[in-house]
């Protein structure tokens, strides 16, 4: 290593963790959220390098993999793939997902909901591009997706200024994720973040509540200054910027 590492107080040279992914939020920025909440360091190679270990055999890979994000553990030399795994094993190394199978696995489920509503808006990766007509028929269904988050919060006494979408005392990684995708999506896109506010008002303010802690908030200053505006790239992001911008 011995490469710059965005860590917690800027710049460090020996990074614990590399997660390989593009310069942009999107699937990534869950991984940099929850490392940066429990204040470990990680670099970030480029995104030439990122393709480059994507473009490799798989017996050449840390891990086989089809698409980033990927990290590595320093302290052990695990590799692992697929964003909802890496959520997972970070949640639990760095205890931040409690000790209990149910939390566990509703934990799994809500961060597998992020990671669908992500590719939904971005209609699989790009697969299609937004159009006004399918906008339109897809808003609902986003709604729908808001309100996954405030019914789980109510049944756990989640309230505006108080409380946690499994309940409990303390965020957990299941806050992270919903913060990081509901967060990023409302600010990139202003017309989305009003529709946050009237379909799930509670999960807003929770992700508001939860970007507001230091470690949450440093993460995205550095963010708007990588990365600007991005939000997942490419032409699918022009055509979402038409359409929810
Ligand atoms: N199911 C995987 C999806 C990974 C994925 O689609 N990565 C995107 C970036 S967000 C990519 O670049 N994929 C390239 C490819 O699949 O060829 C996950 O959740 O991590």
């Amino acid at each position: 290593l011995g490469k710059p590492a965005w860590g917690p107080t800027g710049y460090r040279t020996v990074a614990e963790y590399t997660l390989y992914y593009w310069q942009m939020p999107f699937r990534g920025q869950f991984v940099r959220a929850i490392l940066a909440h429990a204040g470990k360091s990680w670099d970030e190679p480029d995104d030439e390098a990122v393709a480059k270990a994507m473009g490799k055999p798989a017996a050449k890979q840390p891990i086989p993999f089809m698409g980033p994000p990927l990290l590595i553990d320093h302290a052990t030399g695990f590799a692992l793939s697929e964003m909802p795994a890496i959520v997972g094993y970070l949640g639990e190394t760095l205890w931040l997902t409690p000790d209990d199978p149910q939390v566990r696995a509703l934990t799994t489920k809500i961060t597998c909901d992020a990671n669908d509503v992500i590719d939904e808006m971005t209609r699989q990766g790009g697969m299609k591009m937004w159009t006004k007509e399918a906008w339109a028929e897809f808003r609902p269904r986003l709604k729908r997706w808001m309100s996954f988050w405030e019914v789980t919060g109510e049944r756990h006494g989640l309230e505006a200024d108080r409380g946690f979408i499994l309940g409990g005392d303390a965020a957990t990684t299941a806050d992270i994720v919903t913060a990081t995708v509901w967060f990023t999506l409302a600010e990139r896109f202003p017309r989305i973040g009003t529709m946050l506010k009237r379909a799930a008002p509670k999960t807003e303010a929770l992700a508001r509540r939860m970007m507001a802690t230091p470690a949450l908030a440093a993460l995205w200053d550095q963010t708007n200054a990588r990365f600007g505006e991005a939000y997942c790239g490419g032409k699918i992001e022009t055509s979402l910027r038409k359409v929810a911008g």
